[in-house]
């Protein structure tokens, strides 16, 4: 654990009392905070209690001497309307922070003086791959022998981290949600992966989500930026952050597009990923027979890996390995199961429609199990990317309207359980069977990893039948 600073003494608000919430008040109470803690639900409130912190209902029993709030990412602090406890607070003039910011804000202790190597941060985000992203650096820099630690929005509080050793890295994934609020963000190296529309109610739109991801890059940032420049908003950040075409403080990044010039770079084209700089190409990488990373989507994760492992002073032959020895997450593009000639991938996490396009970019003769609870943004983007889908077998509460809106054959499904069923029925040899939602999961699953396990399981059970 980190334990906070500058707060010793005083008293510090908590609310919500999930897995960044907890690991929040455990951290400012070894740091010697006073925690006043709160959660709107009775089961996180007695845990809490169970651990021995005080329950304060801010939003009844105001703020008296406390210096500031610290809130939880799934807790709207402006958009669509902050959480009463969060308006509260403003109306007070309680500073609000969150864990991410009470992180970069403690981290670094007296004893760096003696280390050799000062520990580094690698901060990654973006709309989609973030987590892959970030899983294979942390992966690649483990392989090369580093003490690394993985913490962030891929389900493991900051602040749970234990202090780096001499040398160590500590890579964290960020959301929008914990970049927008932060008040210190002052990662060594800083990844941007793309983006698209999610999350937009919380941030007021496309322009209030992006601002949300670039404060990661604010003035006095980091020593290297990733940027994917995939996308309008990557080329302008990576500008920008440039003071001119040779500025190797920023890295490009594309899958699909051989980039040039002066700069520095890194890009996958037709399976492989190189390296240039300088105008001089300085390596290349087959990744076509990296099991753990296929199609476009996650090549583009492995040139933003390879470039913040590059950023750090790894050799392209260390990260190579790395990259091939990279097992793939859960419900990520996760190869399930082979059977008579039908593969089963697991692509829960596509929680929106740009990740399912990509998903589906990544395969031919797919069996598309989609569905569920519908984001803004339409599903323009699916035009033109259902090519390779021979049918898709739609799920969720919503279902026959979800399967109205889809340019490809479809039948309603309703639940995992038929439609696995159905495309096992269907599927033929060459064929994929494909969980890849294009939706949110809380319709029918409190999360998406809990609908990755049930189509596992119904696969499983279907393949025992
Ligand atoms: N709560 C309230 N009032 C509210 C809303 C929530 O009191 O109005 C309470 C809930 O009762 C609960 C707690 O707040 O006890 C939950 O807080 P939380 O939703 O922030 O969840 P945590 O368990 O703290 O998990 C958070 C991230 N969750 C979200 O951003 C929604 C986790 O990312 C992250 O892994 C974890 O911190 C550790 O850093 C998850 C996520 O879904 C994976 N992220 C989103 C995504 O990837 O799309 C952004």
């Amino acid at each position: 654990m980190i334990p906070v600073r500058g707060y010793q003494g005083a008293k510090v608000g908590v609310l919500g009392l999930g897995r960044s919430g907890l690991t929040a008040a455990r951290a400012l109470r070894e740091g010697g905070a006073e925690v006043l803690c709160w959660d709107d639900t009775d089961a996180a409130r007695a845990r809490a209690g169970a651990e021995g912190f005080e329950l304060c209902d801010f939003a009844r029993r105001g703020f008296d001497g406390v210096q500031a709030l610290i809130t939880s990412p799934g807790i709207p602090h402006l958009y669509p309307a902050p959480n009463r406890h969060i308006a509260a607070a403003y109306d007070a003039g309680v500073v609000v922070d969150n864990d991410v910011g009470l992180f970069f804000a403690s981290l670094g202790a007296g004893e760096w003086d003696s280390f050799e190597v000062i520990p580094k941060v690698i901060a990654v985000t973006g709309s989609n791959g973030k987590s892959t992203t970030a899983a294979l650096i942390a992966h690649i820099l483990d392989a090369a022998g580093k003490d690394v630690q993985l913490a962030g929005n891929i389900g493991r509080g900051v602040l749970d981290v234990d202090p780096p050793p001499d040398g160590g890295v500590i890579v964290l994934e960020l959301s929008s949600y914990q970049t927008e609020l932060a008040r210190a963000l002052t990662p060594d190296v800083a990844v941007f992966t793309n983006l698209s529309t999610d999350h937009l109610d919380r941030h007021g739109g496309k322009g209030g989500y992006f601002a949300a991801k670039r404060r990661l890059f604010a003035e006095g940032g980091p020593d290297h930026a990733v940027i994917g420049v995939d996308e309008a908003e990557g080329r302008f950040l990576a500008g920008q952050l440039s003071v001119g075409a040779a500025d190797a403080r920023v890295i490009r990044i594309s899958s699909g597009t051989k980039l040039g010039g002066m700069g520095w770079n890194v890009y996958a084209r037709k399976g492989f990923l190189a390296e240039s700089r300088k105008g001089k190409q300085a390596a290349s990488i087959d990744l076509r027979e990296i099991k753990g990373l296929p199609g476009a989507h996650n090549h583009q994760n492995a040139c933003a890996a390879y470039a913040a492992c590059r950023a750090l002073g790894l050799a392209p032959r260390v990260i190579e390995a790395g990259l091939r020895s990279f097992g793939g997450l859960p419900h990520r593009s996760q190869l399930i199961a082979e059977a008579d000639g039908v593969s089963f991938v697991n692509d829960s996490k596509a929680t929106n429609v740009d990740a399912a396009v990509k998903a589906l970019a990544a395969f031919r003769n797919i069996r598309w199990i989609c569905g569920g609870l519908e984001k803004e943004g339409g599903f323009e983007a699916l035009q033109g990317a259902t090519s390779a889908v021979k049918k898709a077998y739609v799920i969720g509460r919503e279902a026959a309207g979800f399967a109205m809106q889809l340019p490809c054959e479809t039948e309603v499904c309703g639940d995992m359980a038929t439609a696995v069923a159905r495309a096992m029925a269907d599927a033929e040899k060459g064929d994929v069977v494909l969980l890849a939602p294009a939706a949110a999961s809380f319709d029918q699953y409190d999360n998406f990893e809990l609908r990755g396990e049930d189509f596992i399981a119904n696969v499983q059970a279907g393949l025992k039948a």
